[in-house]
């Protein structure tokens, strides 16, 4: 019975061969049956161009600046190690794998550098060539961690030249959201936001990805920390309907891009697609998601026709935290307690959606005022207690 079992096994070995080569451009890999196939070769009969090695799209860590060996490399050498560069501090449980062929190719333990800005890992000395998908979990102080991944290639036999067939791919790789956009069905159910891809140097966006708003964001505002140049593009979408107004704006630190959107912008499930230009003439694409629902303005203070606002800043809170008011009303903050409080708009640490929205450190019994001539939604925060100490104005 054994030489038949054989004979069964390399007969399904084979049909799933013939399976693979034909989803070969499934661009989400993980809807394929089985491994997803990771390199194609020039007779694979696809009317698009050969291509060496399928390297996908990398998902990237928060906090995640750059990766040595770069994603999409092929190399002619084994690199010595893999390494990641973020721009906040590494915490314990940071690790890196190196995989090719359903094998792990790291050797000895991910360490951190001293100023713990960076993580490495070794290879094995043995690595063969091949496509290596880079998988790694970067953790923060608070004990969060966030997962990414790259790929690159190693082609010491033939430079230039396809792998041999039958080289093993490694596994498939996370990539973007689902083609379709589905509308929030009503009140109470989740909108679908999917996993949001993010531009090389990318830090934060507002709204947030999958923030569910009671209003409709006054712009789009994406954070970098490089600096942005022409060609940078903001689009915000509903189905198939653009509700972005007027043009992209680079703000003059050139860190921050914004586009207003269309107050009148129905509620539903709203993706933002993006394109970061820097001055070197390449772009990056990145998106997410947010969605509008009117119906969430029920869970505010309503203090619309009140031409003056106050909210107290006491308890490490916002008191009240969540007011509608009436356009033109001037929201007035005062600290009631002994402790340093801010009104810093969204994103922390950017502070980049309303710029206007922003207060010098307030002591004991000072104010701040914003008057709000636009109708729109407010998100903000005290940045020394950034992650308790949230408030939202909704202006009508
Ligand atoms: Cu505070």
């Amino acid at each position: 019975m054994e030489w038949k079992t054989g004979f069964l096994l390399v007969a399904l070995i084979l049909a799933l061969m013939i399976l693979s080569a034909g989803c070969l451009q499934t661009p989400d890999g993980s809807s394929a049956p089985g491994p997803a196939p990771g390199i194609t070769d020039a007779g694979s009969g696809s009317s698009t161009p050969a291509v060496p090695y399928d390297f996908g799209i990398p998902k990237k860590s928060a906090h995640y600046v750059r990766n040595s060996p770069a994603h999409g490399a092929t190399l002619t050498e084994l690199p010595v190690e893999v390494s990641l560069d973020f721009n906040f501090v590494l915490g314990p449980g940071s690790v890196i794998s190196i995989r090719s062929g359903g094998r792990e190719w790291g050797a000895g333990e991910t360490t951190i550098d001293p100023g713990r800005l960076t993580m490495r890992r070794s290879l094995n000395l043995s690595a063969p060539d091949g496509l290596y998908e880079v998988v790694y979990d970067a953790c923060w102080p608070d004990g969060s961690c966030h997962d990414g991944n790259f790929r690159f290639a190693v082609n010491r036999s033939r430079p230039g030249q396809p792998l041999p067939p039958g080289t093993p791919a490694p596994g498939s790789i996370t990539t973007a959201m689902p083609a379709t956009t589905p509308g929030l069905s009503g009140p109470g159910i989740s909108p679908d936001f999917g996993i949001p891809k993010k531009s090389p140097h990318y830090e934060t966006n507002t709204p947030e990805h999958g923030a569910v708003l009671a209003g409709v964001p006054v712009n789009v505002v994406i954070d970098f920390n490089f600096d942005l140049g022409p060609g940078s593009a903001i689009s915000v979408k509903s189905g198939s309907r653009e509700y972005a107004t007027g043009t992209t704006g680079i703000d003059p630190n050139r860190l921050a891009m914004r586009r207003p959107i269309d107050p009148a912008a129905p509620d539903g499930l709203y993706e933002v697609t993006y394109n970061a230009c820097w001055p070197d003439g390449s772009c990056h694409d990145g998106n997410f998601r947010f969605a509008i629902d009117r119906s969430l303005a029920r869970q505010y203070t309503d203090l619309t026709g009140t031409p003056q606002v106050t909210i107290n800043m006491d308890n490490i809170a916002f008191d009240p935290a969540m007011v509608r008011v009436t356009r033109g009303t001037n929201v007035t903050w005062i600290n009631r307690e002994a402790v340093e409080h801010f009104v810093n708009t969204e994103s922390h640490p950017a502070h980049t959606y309303y710029i206007p929205q922003n207060s010098r450190g307030l002591l004991k019994n000072d104010t701040f005022s914003v008057v709000f001539d636009t109708p729109g939604i407010y998100p903000y925060h005290c940045s020394a207690h950034a992650a308790v100490m949230r408030g939202s104005i909704l202006v009508e």
